[in-house]
């Protein structure tokens, strides 16, 4: 169960993202101050490609971390899918 949501999230997040992957950060708790999810800790080490995090797109606030092919999997804060609950 829990595999097959993990599943589903990655392949949403590769379908609607083309090449995004989130891998498990967040700062939807409090802006800019980013945590893992799980276990839910702060970050504090951080890789963020230049010009991030930009904190929101095209008016959409962006709370979720991902990396990117196009970064060399430098971090990029971007929209999270609904489906990720903390
Ligand atoms: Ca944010
Ligand atoms: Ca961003």
């Amino acid at each position: 169960m829990r595999h097959a949501k993990v599943g589903f999230m990655l392949s949403r997040a590769l379908n609607n993202q083309t090449k995004n992957i989130w891998i498990g950060g967040t700062d939807l708790l409090v802006e800019n101050e980013w945590n893992w999810v799980k276990p839910l800790k702060p970050i504090e080490y951080t890789r963020w490609a230049p010009g991030e995090p930009n904190h929101q797109w095209r008016g959409q606030s962006e709370d979720c971390l991902s990396i990117n092919a196009d970064t060399h999997f430098r971090w990029n804060d971007q929209a999270c899918e609904n489906e990720i609950k903390i």
